[in-house]
């Protein structure tokens, strides 16, 4: 069977989880051991030696990024087909997966960081969290009108932009209650998390989501090392979190990414 590396609470991993699940795949889904500290090993990161989930173990081929992922699950089973059919479809659709993985998704993780795990609080944590709710909203806007007219982001048919969106947009909605900008994209979201394929995708979230650990005593006793890299990084700096991440140096209490090898 298909092993999957994910974390309900990764947006990166619902996205393969939705399209396995529309593709009718069965799979194991494993939460890898040491991934808030940054010790993971052994099969997982043999698998992702950046050690990020999602990472997918299909015999003897393993995969790991979300986007190659799903390209690899296409190729592999193609019915039903996750990509639109054109070119240029498909290009479309490539571009709001690209903004969904770089612009927004890191609003969702600094509101973690800022919300859950304290990592700033009283006015410099309102300043961040009014920064992620501003650009979300403003990317709301922005996906309104990349869905336009259509039933779905990906076409006539669910797929693809839609399975990129939903898990991001879903934590925002379902994970921090920020409100959907508009009407249009607000009836998507009730179309999308009524099909089964992303039902199960959310319950799992929301049972993750009511039990939080206490993020700031696991940081505060070096358990919780979150990993700082790319897009987040840039947020945290741009949201008003400088402080955070010299603070976070300072203390050991988070990482950057971690290099294959
Ligand atoms: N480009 C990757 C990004 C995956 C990613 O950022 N995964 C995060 C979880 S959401 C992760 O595993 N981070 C490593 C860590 O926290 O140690 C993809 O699309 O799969």
């Amino acid at each position: 069977m298909l092993k999957l590396y994910e974390h309900p609470m990764s947006a990166f991993a619902m996205k393969v989880k939705m399209a396995l699940n529309e593709k009718g795949l069965e799979y194991e889904a494993l939460i890898p051991a040491g991934m808030m500290d940054g010790s993971a090993a052994g099969e997982f990161v043999a698998a992702s030696p950046r050690a990020e989930i999602p990472a997918l173990i299909d015999g003897d081929v393993e995969v790991f990024d979300s986007t190659i992922i799903l390209e690899y699950l296409d190729d592999k089973w193609p019915t039903p087909p996750m990509r639109p059919a054109s070119p240029a479809e498909r290009a479309r659709v490539r571009m709001i997966e690209d903004v969904m993985d770089t612009h927004y998704e890191p609003n969702n993780w600094g509101t973690m960081e800022v919300m859950r795990a304290k990592r700033a609080t009283g006015a410099q944590g309102d300043q961040m969290v009014a920064y992620a709710r501003r650009n979300i909203e403003q990317l709301q806007r922005w996906l309104d009108q990349q869905l336009g007219d259509r039933q779905w982001f990906n076409g006539d048919q669910f797929g693809w932009g839609d399975i990129c969106v939903a898990p991001v947009l879903g934590r925002s909605t379902i994970g921090y209650g920020y409100p959907i900008a508009t009407p249009r994209l607000a009836a998507w979201f009730e179309r999308t998390r009524q099909r089964p394929a992303v039902v199960k995708v959310f319950d799992q979230l929301q049972a993750v989501l009511a039990n939080l650990p206490d993020f700031p005593a696991l940081i505060a006793a070096g358990k919780v090392k979150r990993q700082y890299r790319d897009h987040r990084l840039e947020w945290m700096i741009a949201a008003g979190g400088l402080s955070v991440v010299q603070d976070g140096i300072a203390k050991g209490n988070i990482r950057f990414s971690r290099l294959p090898g």
